[in-house]
């Protein structure tokens, strides 16, 4: 039943609303569940039946805590598709290692009070305790006054067709022990995490690369072992197409990869952003491969996604960030990103880090043909030099903090790129768009002339992605016709390509070192990080949390 529909039932029973909120309709309905009760005798409600019978209502995905003053000492959470964890700190050794956790009081029995914490995040528990149960959809935990019982949500009815009088199962549960370290989560030297995240760049990329690269001896060719699909590429390069799906961020990485993933493998490559896939119910079939890319591993649009692509019957491959996420569980296979804990709302090194990783899997996917070698010994030997060539760009830093200033009063500002950078673009819009709070938006240069073109004037700034590819010279052309229309351009070139990008000067440059082309995305970005995070703090507002945004955004 959609919210709408429950509202006009509880409103219809005399409730009121003082919101426009479907979260106001959970207390409100707990609330009649419980006078319901009541009313018809039943003294003996508790307050897990209570719960359950509200969860019973309830579509789309939750987590939700609930305390009432009919119940005091008690507070029970549930889930479903939102994530929620359990902290338990200083549990006892012999309770907790590997062993059931599901006695209700056997907090105060050990005579050893414990402090738990409830969220839907381990970055906020980790400074407290290692120690966490990761809820699973259905189950009730039930807090009362100091144990813990964990129960599991039945869908079969109780004799009178309601959960009040079915009989939940008790279940028992492990602890797991999360492996995070604090200091993972400190922020160092820097003065906010986006920050700290831009500039450890090179580390989480040399982390996402360990064990994967092999550059074998004088005989052995260079080579990609991701030991997550070893068993599953055969069927991935048998399949009839290979469908990226995500959103954001995510999704920017996976077309960052889409052009060496076709070269690569051969196989057709389409994209898809998770929830519009859902909206159409868009075709999925078995001979599908579905590569699942997010962050977190728990953003509800792809998780949605995932489920209806299992129910088709595809391949499900997943790329996440989070071990033990609901998108690393539920896929069949898939690759872990390592690039360490990220905080900033918005993705740097997460997206750097997806895209090596869709690179290395472009050529897992490629295997060995002698036609390709040379092509994928060069992407080989760029990909160790990357962590060097991101240290290089890191150097713009200034150079960025300069160009935020110039550009701080700005309305908007627009990004072109094509090729291998037109997800570029699209990310590097999407930064200065998500924390800088300024109107931003990445074009394909190709589509110029249907359209954007007739934005430019000398006022409105533009970036044009213009680094060394086999684009380059319809940039150049681009480049032209926007000076010609008296555009105020910003080019980003490779190093040494400032007087080609932008002959007789006039332009602002912005310098990168140049890599292998399918890798450049990696590089690229980077400045569009630093510039993002410079805007946002010259204009004074939160960078590490934007305004009405969330890191994992678990809600649809
Ligand atoms: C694994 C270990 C790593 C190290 C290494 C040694 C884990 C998490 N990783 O790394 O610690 O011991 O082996 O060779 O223990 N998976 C999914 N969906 C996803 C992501 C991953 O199903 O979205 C699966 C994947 O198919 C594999 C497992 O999770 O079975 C671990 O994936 P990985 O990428 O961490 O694997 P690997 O071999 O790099």
């Amino acid at each position: 039943m959609y919210f709408q529909v429950l509202k006009e039932t509880l409103v219809r029973h005399g409730f009121t609303f003082e919101s426009e909120t479907d979260t106001e309709v959970i207390p409100k309905l707990a609330k009649f569940v419980f006078d319901k009760a009541n009313e018809e005798g039943d003294q003996t409600v508790t307050f897990s039946q209570v719960v359950l019978e509200v969860m019973r209502h309830l579509e789309g995905a939750y987590a939700l805590i609930f305390k009432s003053r009919h119940y005091p000492n008690e507070l029970i959470a549930c889930k479903r598709g939102s994530p929620l964890l359990l902290g338990v700190k200083e549990l006892n050794d012999d309770v907790c290692n590997g062993s059931a956790f599901h006695d209700a009081k056997f907090l105060s029995k050990n005579g050893n009070p414990k402090e738990l914490f409830l969220s839907s995040d381990a970055n906020a528990i980790i400074e407290h305790t290692k120690k966490v149960l990761v809820i699973e959809d259905g189950e009730v935990v039930h807090l009362k006054e100091g144990g813990v019982s964990i129960l599991k949500f039945n869908n079969d009815k109780g004799r009178n067709g309601d959960s009040l009088s079915a009989r939940p199962a008790s279940v028992q549960r492990a602890l797991s022990i999360l492996e995070m370290e604090v200091e993972q989560i400190n922020k160092g030297k820097y003065k906010h995490y986006m920050q700290k995240e831009i500039h450890e760049q090179p580390e989480s990329l040399t982390t996402t690369m360990r064990g994967r690269l092999l550059r074998g001896g004088s005989c052995k060719a260079k080579t990609v072992l991701l030991g997550g699909l070893k068993d599953h590429l055969k069927t991935i390069r048998r399949s009839r197409r290979i469908v990226f799906i995500g959103c954001g961020t995510s999704y920017n990485a996976a077309l960052a990869a889409r052009p060496i993933l076709e070269e690569l493998s051969g196989v057709p490559v389409t994209m898809e952003i998770a929830s519009d896939l859902l909206d159409r119910q868009g075709p999925i079939y078995r001979e599908d491969t579905a590569v699942f890319v997010s962050q977190s591993g728990e953003t509800a649009d792809t998780l949605l996604a995932l489920e209806y692509t299992l129910e088709n019957g595809a391949l499900c491959v997943g790329i996440t960030n989070t071990v033990g996420s609901v998108i690393a569980r539920n896929t069949h296979c898939g690759v872990h990103i390592n690039a360490g804990c990220e905080i900033g709302v918005a993705s740097t090194k997460a997206y750097t880090s997806q895209i090596v990783v869709m690179a290395m899997l472009a050529l897992a996917i490629g295997g060995d043909t002698i036609t390709k070698q040379e092509r994928r010994e060069a992407i080989i030997d760029g990909l160790f030099d990357l962590p060097n060539k991101i240290r290089e760009v890191l150097k713009l830093d200034q150079e960025m903090k300069d160009l935020a200033k110039l550009l701080i009063a700005e309305q908007s500002l627009l990004v072109f790129g094509r090729g291998y950078n037109y997800a570029t673009a699209l990310e590097g819009a999407l930064k200065v768009k998500e924390v800088a709070l300024m109107h931003s938006e990445g074009i394909l240069a190709g589509e110029m002339k249907h359209g954007p073109l007739a934005l430019v004037d000398e006022n409105l700034p533009i970036v044009v992605i213009a680094t060394h590819d086999a684009c380059f010279s319809k940039q150049q052309s681009v480049i032209q016709q926007l000076r010609a229309r008296k555009g105020r351009l910003i080019v980003m070139c490779s190093k040494g390509d400032a007087a080609s990008v932008c002959p007789g000067g006039g332009c602002r440059v912005i310098e990168v070192p140049q890599v292998e082309d399918c890798l450049q995305p990696v590089v690229n970005i980077v400045p569009f990080q630093l510039l993002a995070y410079h805007l946002t703090v010259l204009r004074g507002y939160n960078v590490d949390q934007p305004r009405n945004l969330a890191k994992s955004v678990t809600t649809q």
